[in-house]
C-alpha cells in the first residue's frame, strides 16, 4: 500500500496533477510514512522524471512550473512533520542559506535549509536570486557559523566563487565555512573556487554541516 501511494505520487508529478500530489502527500502522512522517505522515495524520483523529460525535449517549461507547483505545495505539508521529529535538539550551529543571484530555483535549497533545521541548525533561509551582498550581511548579522549556496545552472555556478571573494573582501571568510551544492555542482569545483564543503543532497548538507562544527 505505502509502495503504491509512493508510485502514484511519482507519477503525479510527472503527469502534472499538483492537487493529485497534495492529496496523496496527506495520504501518504495518514499512513505514517515518513516525510523523509515521501520525499526521498515519493517526490524527488518525480522531479527527477520530469527534468530528464524537459532536457530531451519531450517537456517545456510549462511542464517544470506545474511540477515544481505540486513539489511545493506538498513540501509545505512535509515541512511541519520535519521540524516536529527534532523539536528538542539544541541548535548545531547558525547557517545562512540561498539559492545565488540569478537563479530562481528553490527546491532543493528549500530542503536543504528545512532538513537542516530539522537537524536542529539556526536556519535563515534568503530565498531565491539572493544578491551577494545579501550574503555578506546576513553573516554578519547572525554571526552565521555556515553559509550555504545553492546553484542549479552552470551560468549561476560562478555565483558562488562570488560569494567566497565578497567574503573575503569584508574580512569574514575565516569566521564562516561555505557549503555548495546544486545539481552542476562537484568535488571538483568546491575545491576550485575554494568553499569548505560539498553535499550532493539534503542528508548529505546535514552530515557537512555536522562534520564541518565540531
Ligand atoms: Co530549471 N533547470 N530552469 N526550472 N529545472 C534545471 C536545473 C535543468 C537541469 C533542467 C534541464 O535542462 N534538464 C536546467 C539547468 C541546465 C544547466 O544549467 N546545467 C534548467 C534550466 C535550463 C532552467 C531555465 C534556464 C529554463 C529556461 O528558462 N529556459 C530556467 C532558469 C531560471 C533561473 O533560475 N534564472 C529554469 C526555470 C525553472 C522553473 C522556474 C520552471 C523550475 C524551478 C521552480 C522552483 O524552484 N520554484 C525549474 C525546475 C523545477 C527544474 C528541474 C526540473 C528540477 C529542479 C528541482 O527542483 N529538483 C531541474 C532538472 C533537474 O534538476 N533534474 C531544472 C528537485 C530538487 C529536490 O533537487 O534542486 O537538485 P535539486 O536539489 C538537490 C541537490 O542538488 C542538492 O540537494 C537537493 C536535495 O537533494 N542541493 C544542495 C541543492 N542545493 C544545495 C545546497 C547545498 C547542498 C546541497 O548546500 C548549500
Amino acid at each position: 500500500m505505502s509502495h503504491e501511494i509512493l508510485a502514484k505520487l511519482t507519477s503525479s508529478l510527472v503527469e502534472g496533477e499538483p492537487d493529485d500530489t497534495v492529496a496523496l502527500t496527506r495520504q501518504a502522512l495518514n499512513h505514517q510514512l515518513e516525510p523523509l522517505t515521501i520525499i526521498n522515495e515519493g517526490l524527488v524520483p518525480g522531479m527527477e522524471i520530469v527534468g530528464a523529460r524537459f532536457q530531451s525535449g519531450e517537456y517545456f517549461l510549462p511542464h517544470l512550473i506545474i511540477a515544481a507547483s505540486g513539489m511545493q505545495q506538498a513540501m509545505a505539508l512535509l515541512e511541519p512533520e520535519l521540524r516536529a521529529r527534532q523539536q528538542t535538539v539544541e541548535s548545531r550551529g547558525i547557517v545562512v542559506i540561498g539559492t545565488v543571484k540569478g537563479d530562481i530555483h528553490e527546491i532543493g535549497k528549500s530542503l536543504v535549509g528545512t532538513m537542516m533545521s530539522a537537524s536542529g541548525f539556526q536556519v535563515h533561509d534568503l530565498g531565491v536570486d539572493v544578491p551577494t551582498e545579501t550574503f555578506v550581511a546576513k553573516v554578519k548579522e547572525t554571526g552565521a557559523n555556515i553559509v550555504g549556496l545553492s546553484a542549479l545552472l552552470t551560468t549561476t555556478m560562478t555565483v558562488q566563487r562570488e560569494v567566497i571573494e565578497a567574503l573575503e573582501e569584508a574580512g569574514i571568510r575565516s569566521q564562516v565555512k561555505v557549503i555548495v551544492g546544486g545539481a552542476p555542482v562537484s568535488q571538483e569545483w568546491t575545491n576550485t573556487i575554494g568553499a569548505d564543503g560539498y553535499a550532493e543532497d539534503a542528508v548529505g548538507a546535514i552530515e557537512l554541516g555536522k562534520h564541518l562544527m565540531t
